[in-house]
């Protein structure tokens, strides 16, 4: 089993699609491990993506993710990594397979609905950025 790092970004929060993305988690056969709701401040925004500080897009990016609140989330399933990357689909919502979150509820590149870690290192620095081990106990 693996565990992936996920974020229900805010545009899809405020727009009420939160529901129907858990909904399409549960039925994909991840299991949640740790959920829970938060408006993330810029600072703490910055940190989370701070390997994208050097990019052009950092701070449009940053105060979009601090403009709302968000849920963030640890799945757990099979490859878990990837399949929730299939399941997201490309970064850019244009890009997106048909049947994926990003093609349904992503609003541009930067509003895309949802985030999911890109590599093992990776889930493990975002999962420990937002939970604690005591909040994943299962
Ligand atoms: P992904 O791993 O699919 O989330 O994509 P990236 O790591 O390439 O992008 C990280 C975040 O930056 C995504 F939310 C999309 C956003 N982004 C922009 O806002 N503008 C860009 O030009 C590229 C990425």
């Amino acid at each position: 089993m693996e565990r992936t790092f996920a974020i229900i970004k805010p545009n899809a929060f405020v727009a009420g699609n939160a529901g129907k993305i858990i909904s399409r988690i549960y039925a994909e056969g991840f299991t949640i491990v740790g959920m829970k709701k938060l408006l993330l401040s810029k600072r703490e925004a910055e940190g989370f993506y701070y390997v994208h500080k050097e990019r052009p897009f950092f701070g449009e990016l940053t105060d979009f993710m601090s403009s709302g609140p968000c849920i963030v989330m640890v799945l757990e399933a099979e490859g878990a990594i990837q399949k929730w990357r299939d399941l997201m689909g490309a970064t850019n919502p244009a890009n997106a397979a048909e049947g994926t979150l990003r093609r349904e509820f992503g609003a541009s590149l930067e509003a895309n609905a949802t985030h999911g870690s890109d590599a093992p290192e990776t889930a493990a620095f975002e999962i420990g950025y937002f939970f604690s081990g005591l909040e994943l106990l299962v």
